[in-house]
C-alpha cells in the first residue's frame, strides 16, 4: 500500500477524552472512529488489525477442529424465554420490538440460538462430538462503556459451543479450547494466563477467564509468578488426544491464578511470599462448562448407544476480537506509539523514502516494495512529499514492526537501513539482505493475505473460513 494513496487519518492532538494509552494510540493512529458512546467505526488500519486477529482465530480454532459458521446478530426474544435468561439479563440487554410488535434482541451472547439449532438437526449420539463457533458482533449495553474498544457495547467476539454425549467428553472439550487459547494469545504476541473466575450469567460452576496483565486492566487478580514463566512455544498438540490437552491444562493452572471474584487468602498465603503478586489484568476470553442446563431448556437431546434420550454436555467459549486490539496495545507500545506483534502487524514493513522525487531513490522503493509483496508479505510505502521526520513519527506511531529506510546517501554505497521498532537498532544493509532478513523474521508467522487460508502447520486438514 502506498501511504498517498491510503485513508490514514492521523491525529496530532492528544485526544483528550480518552483515559487509557491504548484508547488514545488507536484514535491517534486513526484506527477507530467513536460513532456513539461504546461503538466505533474500524478506520483502514484498524480493521486490517481486527482481520489479523480474526485470521489468527479461525486458524487455531479450525486446527483444534471446530467449525466455524455464522448465526445472526438479531435474535428472537422467544429462545431466551425458553431458557429463562430473557428477564435474567436485565438492562444490558438491548431490546427491539419489530414492525409486528414481536420482541427482538440484539445478541449478548449465543448459547441458546446454537443449542436450539443443535437440537433441531442432531439426534444420534453418532454425530458428537462436536463444537460449532462464529466470529461475530455482539452488543451489551454496558452502565460504563470506556476505553475505547475496550469495553464497548458494540464488539466482536468469538464464540464456540461445544455438544457431547458425556460429562468427561465435556471436560475434554473445555480442556481443549484451554490449549487452542494459549496458543491463540502466543501467536498474538501476548502471555494470557488462564485463571480461576466466576461464571457470571452464563452459569456453570467450571470456568476460566484469560488474562493479560497490565496495570490499566479492569479486573484485579492474584498470582504465583512461576506462571509467567511458561510458554506455549510450538508444541504440537493432538486435540482429539485427552491425556494430552489434560496435561497442558494442569501444566498451566496448577499454579494459583485467581481473579479477585474466587480469590481466596488462605490457599494464596501458601504460595511463597517471594512469588506472590498482585496486579491488574485484561480479560481477553473465557470458556466455560456448564452441563446439560441450555440442552434441557432448548431441547437438545440425542438417542445414546443403549437407545435411550439423554440431553446433551455443553460448554461456551469466547474470546474478545475486539477488546484484543486494545490489550495487545496495552501490553507493547512506547511513549512514540504503538509496537505491533509481528503476528497481528497491520503491515509487515514500512518503507519511507528520504528523497521523494528522486529518481534512484524512487527506483530503490520501488523494487523493494515489489521484493516485499513477491514474499507474500504487505508493505506500507511513505512515498508522500514530506519531511524525514514527520514519516518516522508516523511509522512509529502506527507501530510497524520493521520500517526499511531508503535515501540517497545510503543508495550511494549500496545500502539501505532496516530498523526494529521494539529495539530501535538499525542495520545497514543491501537492499537484498534486507529483504533475506525481513523473509526470516516473518518466515514463523504464517501471514495469510486476503481470504485465503492454507496453513502449512495443519495438525488435521483444514476448511477454508471464507
Ligand atoms: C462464552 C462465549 C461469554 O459470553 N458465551 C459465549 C460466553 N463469555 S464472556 O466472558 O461474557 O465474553 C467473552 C469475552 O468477550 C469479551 N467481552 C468484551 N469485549 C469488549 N467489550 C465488552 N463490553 C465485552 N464484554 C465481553 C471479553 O474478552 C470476554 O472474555
Amino acid at each position: 500500500m502506498r501511504l498517498s494513496r491510503y485513508f490514514l487519518p492521523v491525529l496530532k492532538e492528544t485526544p483528550a477524552d480518552a483515559q487509557i494509552v491504548s484508547h488514545r494510540l488507536m484514535l491517534r493512529a486513526g484506527m477507530i472512529r467513536q460513532q456513539a458512546a461504546g461503538i466505533y467505526s474500524w478506520l483502514p488500519l484498524g480493521y486490517r488489525v481486527l482481520r489479523r486477529i480474526e485470521q489468527i482465530v479461525h486458524e487455531e480454532q479450525q486446527r483444534a477442529g471446530h467449525i466455524p459458521l455464522l448465526m445472526p446478530t438479531l435474535q428472537s426474544a422467544e429462545l431466551w424465554q425458553k431458557s429463562g435468561r430473557y428477564d435474567a439479563y436485565g438492562p444490558e440487554m438491548l431490546r427491539i420490538t419489530d414492525r409486528h410488535g414481536r420482541e427482538m434482541l440484539y445478541g449478548p451472547t449465543n448459547e441458546e440460538m446454537i443449542t436450539e439449532i443443535v437440537g433441531n438437526y442432531v439426534t444420534s449420539y453418532k454425530a458428537l462430538p462436536l463444537t460449532l463457533y462464529h466470529i461475530q458482533w455482539k452488543f451489551r449495553d454496558e452502565v460504563r462503556p470506556r476505553f475505547g474498544v475496550m469495553r464497548g457495547r458494540e464488539f466482536l467476539m468469538k464464540d464456540g459451543y461445544n455438544f457431547d454425549l458425556t460429562r468427561e467428553d465435556a471436560l475434554h472439550a473445555y480442556n481443549r479450547h484451554l490449549v487452542s487459547y494459549l496458543r491463540t494469545y502466543e501467536r498474538m504476541g501476548l502471555q494470557a494466563i488462564p485463571m480461576r473466575a466466576d461464571s457470571g450469567p452464563i452459569g456453570g460452576d467450571y470456568t476460566h477467564e484469560f488474562l493479560v496483565l497490565a496495570d490499566t486492566g479492569e479486573s484485579e487478580v492474584f498470582y504465583d509468578s512461576a506462571i509467567t514463566d511458561l510458554k506455549f512455544g510450538d508444541r504440537q498438540i493432538d486435540y482429539d488426544d485427552h491425556a494430552q490437552c489434560q496435561a497442558v491444562l494442569e501444566e498451566f493452572t496448577s499454579r494459583y491464578a485467581r481473579t479477585d471474584e474466587t480469590h481466596d487468602a488462605a490457599v494464596f498465603a501458601e504460595v511463597p511470599e517471594e512469588r506472590r503478586r498482585s496486579a491488574r489484568g485484561i480479560e481477553v476470553g473465557q470458556i466455560f462448562y456448564f452441563g446439560t442446563e441450555y440442552s434441557e431448556k432448548l431441547g437438545a437431546y440425542v438417542q445414546a448407544e443403549d437407545g435411550g434420550r439423554v440431553p446433551l454436555h455443553m460448554g461456551s467459549h469466547g474470546i474478545g476480537v475486539s477488546r484484543l486490539l486494545g490489550a495487545i496495545i496495552e501490553a507493547s507500545h512506547d511513549e512514540n506509539g504503538i509496537i505491533w506483534p509481528e503476528g497481528v502487524t497491520p503491515f509487515q514493513v514500512g518503507i519511507v523514502n528520504l528523497r521523494q522525487g528522486d529518481t534512484e531513490t524512487d527506483a530503490a522503493c520501488d523494487a523493494l516494495y515489489a521484493g516485499i509483496t513477491a514474499l507474500g508479505l504487505e508493505p506500507l510505502y511513505d512515498d508522500r512529499d514530506e519531511r524525514a521526520g514527520g514519516k518516522f513519527a508516523t511509522m512509529d506511531l502506527i507501530g510497524l514492526p520493521w520500517r526499511i529506510t531508503v535515501g540517497p546517501r545510503g543508495l550511494k554505497s549500496g545500502k539501505v537501513e532496516l530498523t526494529c521498532r521494539r529495539t530501535g537498532e538499525s542495520e545497514e544493509l543491501s537492499p537484498e539482505a534486507a529483504l533475506a532478513r525481513v523473509k526470516q523474521i516473518y518466515a514463523p508467522h504464517h501471514v495469510h493475505l486476503g481470504h485465503d487460508l492454507v496453513e502449512p502447520m495443519a495438525t488435521r486438514s483444514f476448511h477454508t473460513w471464507m
